[in-house]
């Protein structure tokens, strides 16, 4: 009966890292950020530039205030920020019909009609999260910077996915190493409006609650290959469904060229993948499907060794937990 539920909860090994259970948990993930820094800085070309900080640091504030439930606030993007975007936007959008997956196309004309992507300007969070929530459940949630792994994953398991709202440097349109809102909006959004997408993204994000560090990286590892720089086969031809493809016009176009080394989609050999961040990716690795995707990885999250498993209520916005396995 419902006891169970709450009664699991007591059996927990005193070992097992605190995870979120109710959405509101997510609020306390605000301040944890990783600062855009030492590893990005040599080659962040605006860590230099001191309007670029300023104006980064006036968007993120918002993130940092953010609360569970409120709407997220409308950024007035500038002129140069709408300009960096129509950069990014207008080249990208030549590419996607030959290179992104269909899953991608089919939702991106609806983007343009429903939440004002075009290349004027930079499209509101809010209004896009509340499209996805139509679609899959999924919202976004403002995010000032890196989160580590684990908040991040956790977000997932509640589908919610954690955006930044700030843009790139305008010197550097067509790759940066970091996430920003080019990245969110152009890779990351159209895929979380596919229902078997968002299946398989909130796997990984359960897999992730309450997991050892070791198993966090190997899931990381997993949503690195995947969800950011994933390719899948479609018919005879291989597509871009990762964002971080999606949204780098120059490793768009490498990722497909035959250059790199393509793998296919096994979770224990990805776990164990080395990866570079502020690079192209040396190797990616095809999936079949998003469905086969998440089977594997339900799979290795079986394998993973977490003695209790979860569910989530949408109902209740809540987690689960289910009689230990
Ligand atoms: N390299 C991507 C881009 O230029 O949009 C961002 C990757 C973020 C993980
Ligand atoms: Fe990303």
């Amino acid at each position: 009966g419902n006891a169970g539920a709450s009664g699991a909860t007591d059996e927990l090994p005193e070992s097992t890292p605190w995870f979120p259970r109710k959405m509101v948990d997510l609020d306390t993930f605000a301040d944890k950020v990783l600062e855009m820094g030492e590893e990005l800085d040599s080659d962040h070309p605006g860590a230099k530039d001191p309007v670029y900080r300023a104006r980064r640091a006036e968007i993120t504030k918002i993130a940092k205030t953010y609360k569970t439930g409120q709407p997220i606030p409308h950024v007035e993007y500038t002129e140069i920020e709408n300009q960096t975007w129509a950069a990014v936007f207008n080249k990208l959008t030549t590419m996607f019909p030959s290179h992104a997956c269909r899953e991608h196309q089919h939702v991106f004309p609806l983007l343009i009609q429903n939440c004002g992507y075009g290349p004027q300007q930079i499209p509101q969070l809010e209004v896009v999260s509340k499209f996805l929530k139509d679609c899959t459940g999924f919202t976004l949630r403002p995010v000032m910077g890196l989160l580590t792994s684990r908040d991040f994953l956790n977000g997932l398991a509640f589908r919610v996915f954690h955006s930044t709202q700030y843009i790139r440097h305008h010197s550097k349109p067509l790759y940066t190493p970091e996430p920003d809102v080019c990245h969110e909006l152009l890779g990351h959004v159209p895929l979380f409006a596919n229902p078997d997408f968002a299946d398989f993204s909130q796997e990984i994000g359960l897999a992730s609650l309450g997991a050892a560090d070791e198993d966090i990286e190997r899931l990381a590892t997993i949503y690195w290959f995947t969800i950011e720089f994933g390719i899948c086969r479609q018919g005879d031809e291989n597509r871009a469904y990762g964002a971080g493809l999606l949204s780098s016009f120059g490793e768009l176009e490498y990722c497909l060229s035959g250059k790199p080394e393509l793998r296919p989609f096994e979770p224990t050999k990805v776990a164990q993948q080395k990866y570079p961040i502020t690079e192209y990716q040396p190797v990616y690795f095809v999936a079949e499907s998003f469905k086969d995707a998440q089977m594997r990885v339900r799979e290795f999250a079986n394998s993973l060794n977490r003695p209790f498993s979860v569910r989530y209520n949408a109902y209740t916005e809540s987690i689960e937990m289910l009689d230990s396995k």
